[in-house]
């Protein structure tokens, strides 16, 4: 017999009968033992078969044309589930909730046994999950590749109000979704020294090194409407090999597993630090043992094709998602001048022509900079190589363009502080083809203020665009079937799931009065579903009649949830001052916040605290009940996110201008027939342009104006707002618990602590909302916005992202299996 791997039967009794296979071979179980997990295991098992076939032969297809292979580098993929997301994507979930119902379960509660993979802090590890999703779904060689986290994004409860951290252990339950690949490992060398010696080209070898084995876990990426399977390739550390034999057989049981542990604890967990530079050793080994097998894996691959390596970078494109896979530039010349005796020129042309890179964000506080002496320790090879790339990189600027001394120093990749700093920014920017930002007005100012500098050098060509989007398999059709058959039903078959723009076509029915009041009850049904969850996590019974007002994401001070609560005061206060015939005359609102905040970030914890303190008050005052609540889900994380966006009327996107790159779940609310009352910022901008500006809610200052506004609060402040100056009234009576405990959050919001410009931006956000409740009052002209500007969204997938990537950047064109 030959060993042949097969597609799976399709029919649900061939289903049924492998999943009892599974449940008894893989998982010991019988029918009168089965439980919900059980039954989700064996039949997510079922699924893993399939996925594995097909991610095979994916890879067999581009092996044989020698396609051009991507490989997205990013230190976070934040996939949440996967279950419900392949049954759609192998187009079998019809089949699968019959099956369930025969094993005597409902598939919407399987689903919810799954754990999400929660190995992200936010909007640049969802976005890598949506790329590689888009990458699969377009038929393109792409390639995720990061690290396994045994503890990802931690949990977050509320205690009091306040937030408190737990593990995230999501590695307990068994998980369907990964392949250990133990024959593919790469060792992993640490600390150590140079020495000099003739037996290498570059004349250098790195010595004494401390070695780890880093081995891959494979976890596919089910695409829909296509054979072709994506796959994202984590690493994790071996530790089988590091057992000490002399200390065990001399009865040293910790010490014979100490190296062990050390290894273990490389990929222990996740940093969740969005938007802060801890600077901490032990990220650096991660990124640097992320890196070093990623590089390994991409060479030992491409040395498989028997291509000389002239033509490496037309068979690898490696694009770095934000600086913290910089490291490859380094490891990568290192691997061709120490090792494969390759002069330092061709070198650096086959790094450079192979990677580019994404910058997420201008906040100073994010951008990464390792400690030399840091480096040194840890890479002592890499630091070298380092000053030399600067070195030659200096020498051309110097040669090119006639400069100060002072010009060289500022975009030098080394910094002249007190220890001295690599910048990691620049060492990505000079050994990329490409930079990129991710939202047209974020590409702008970068090019204008951080990385002007770089412009000069190296031109503006090498500085482009590539606004983000939303994969819409998980963010419509998975998470919202309501509005999803109302698309199917308009396009007339499911074609508009990989193909987006198609939904444009909504726009015809929109004068149709039966469309229209589907559309609402879609819309209504969601709220309730959520109104549910809310209930369940929270024991807040909210009323789903009443306007939903949103603002889900990290808890930062530049996104401003602070100038959202305090809002919520104002709108308190007028409340309070109504008669009770007033104030039913009101929109009802339910205000919802959820997100988490870094462990050691002190404002954005006591905002957390403060939202909660508010809601109490506001949630069990007898004079305002239904007319407005205020709600914290605790743990937001990608599966609430299902939950929560298709239930907003309106999301709120409020950065101070020019900090938000681009944010993503904007599109998504939109998407889901949500309205946005945002900032001139990130992708509100490009939003506006496609459903047009006067479809939504849009006030605050510009990013051009922030600084002489921050100026002024300095130095020439304006008297404050008295609508905010009752704010703080209302805070300092104690209504909302002990003022001194908020005191910092009223010095934050005004005057010279301002620094995200709440106090400037209140007037304006004020009148921003009440065109909102203006708008909601005239149901009509409600649901006519909702329908024009969910059915305007087309460039918001993901796939139109990784289409201009694929054009501009990496210059590949895409490939079916069985085409
Ligand atoms: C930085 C660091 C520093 C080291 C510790 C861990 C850590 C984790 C994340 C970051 C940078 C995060 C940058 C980021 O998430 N940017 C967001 O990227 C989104 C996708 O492009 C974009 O939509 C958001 O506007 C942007 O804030």
């Amino acid at each position: 017999a030959k060993f042949v791997s097969q597609e799976v039967p399709r029919d649900e009794v061939s289903i049924l009968n492998s999943v009892f296979s599974h449940l008894a071979y893989t998982f010991h179980k019988n029918p009168s033992n089965t439980e919900a997990m059980d039954a989700y295991n064996g039949i997510a098992f079922t699924i893993r078969d399939r996925l594995l076939k097909r991610l095979e032969d994916t890879d067999s297809h581009f092996i044989s044309i020698n396609a051009k292979r991507i490989n997205y580098m990013s230190m976070e993929f934040l996939i949440g589930r996967t279950f419900d997301n392949a049954m759609l994507a192998l187009g079998l979930r019809k089949e699968y909730s019959a099956v369930s119902n025969t094993l005597g379960f409902n598939l919407e509660d399987l689903i919810d046994e799954e754990r999400d993979a929660a190995l992200g802090n936010g909007g640049l590890g969802r976005l890598a999950a949506c790329f590689v999703d888009s990458m699969a779904c377009c038929n393109y060689n792409g390639w995720g590749y990061g690290l396994r986290y045994r503890y990802g994004m931690f949990q977050q409860q509320i205690i009091n109000g306040y937030q408190v951290e737990a593990p995230d252990c999501w590695m307990d339950n068994p998980n369907p979704w990964e392949f250990p690949r133990p024959e593919i490992s790469y060792k992993v060398k640490f600390y150590g020294n140079i020495a000099k010696t003739p037996s290498t080209s570059s004349g250098y070898t790195w010595e004494n090194a401390v070695e780890y084995d880093v081995m891959a876990f494979d976890t596919p990426v089910p695409a829909f409407g296509t054979k072709n399977v994506g796959n994202i390739r984590l690493w994790s550390c071996k530790t089988n090999d590091l057992f000490d034999l002399n200390r065990f057989n001399a009865g040293d049981y910790p010490g014979a597993t100490g190296n062990m542990v050390a290894a273990d604890i490389l990929t222990y967990v996740l940093y969740p630090n969005d938007n802060q530079n801890a600077g901490k050793e032990l990220r650096l080994k991660q990124e640097y043992m992320f890196v070093s097998a990623t590089i390994q894996d991409i060479i030992h691959r491409f040395k498989l094709t028997g291509k000389p390596w002239s033509e490496f970078h037309e068979l690898v494109a490696i694009q770095l998602n934000d600086t913290h896979p910089t490291l490859g530039i380094a490891e990568l010349q290192r691997i061709l001048v120490d090792e494969e005796a390759m002069s330092w020129d061709a070198a650096w042309d086959i790094v450079t022509k192979s990677f580019a890179f994404t910058n997420h964000t201008i906040l100073p506080e994010a951008l990464e900079k390792w400690p030399v002496p840091m480096m040194g320790k840890i890479l002592p090879r890499h630091l070298g190589i380092i000053f030399d790339i600067n070195l030659f990189f200096l020498q051309h600027v110097e040669k090119s363009i006639p400069s100060e001394r002072e010009f060289l120093s500022r975009i030098s990749i080394i910094e002249e502080s007190s220890p001295q700093q690599v910048r990691m920014a620049y060492l990505a920017i000079v050994g990329s083809h490409r930079v990129n930002g991710v939202a047209q007005i974020h590409s702008d100012i970068i090019k204008a203020t951080i990385f002007s500098e770089f412009v000069k050098v190296f031109g503006s060509d090498k500085f482009v665009n590539v606004t983000n989007g939303v994969t819409t398999r998980r963010w419509v059709n998975q998470c919202n079937p309501g509005l999803s058959a109302l698309i199917t039903e308009t396009v007339g078959d499911e074609s508009w799931v990989d193909d987006y723009p198609k939904a444009h076509l909504l726009e015809s029915r929109v004068n149709d009065e039966d469309f229209r009041k589907r559309w609402w009850d879609v819309k209504q049904a969601n709220k309730l579903r959520l109104a549910t969850y809310i209930k369940d996590t929270c024991g807040i019974t909210v009323n789903h009649d009443a306007l939903f007002d949103i603002q889900v994401k990290r808890i930062h001070e530049y996104k401003r949830q602070l100038m959202n609560i305090l809002g919520v005061i104002h709108r308190y206060n007028t409340l309070k001052k109504m008669t009770p015939e007033q104030r039913q005359d009101q929109v009802h609102r339910v205000i919802i916040f959820a997100g988490k905040s870094a462990s050691g970030y002190y404002i954005a914890k006591l905002i957390i605290k403060f939202i909660n303190s508010v809601a109490d008050v506001v949630n069990n005052d007898k004079d305002i009940g239904d007319v407005l609540k205020v709600v914290f889900i605790p743990d937001y994380c990608v599966s609430a996110a299902e939950v929560i966006v298709p239930a907003s009327d309106i999301s709120q996107h409020i950065s101070t201008a020019g900090t938000e790159a681009s944010g993503t779940s904007n599109m998504k609310f939109v998407m889901n027939g949500g309205l946005i009352l945002g900032t001139v910022d990130g992708a509100n901008v490009e939003i506006a342009e496609e459903v047009g500006d006067d479809q939504i809610f849009m006030f605050g200052v510009l990013a051009h104006e922030v600084d002489e506004f921050r100026f002024n609060l300095r130095y020439h402040p304006d008297p404050l707002d008295a609508n905010l100056q009752a704010v703080y009234d209302t805070i300092k009576s104690g209504v909302f618990g002990n003022p001194d405990e908020f005191n910092p959050l009223v010095e934050c919001s005004h005057g010279p602590g301002d620094n995200y410009l709440v106090s400037v931006d209140f007037a304006s956000y004020l009148m921003a909302q009440d065109a909102v409740d203006a708008l909601y009052k005239d149901r009509e002209s409600w649901i006519t916005k909702s329908i024009l500007c969910g059915s305007r969204m087309g460039k918001f997938t993901s796939d139109r992202s990784i289409t201009d990537y694929a054009e501009n950047i990496w210059n590949i064109e895409p490939s079916a299996v069985d085409a």
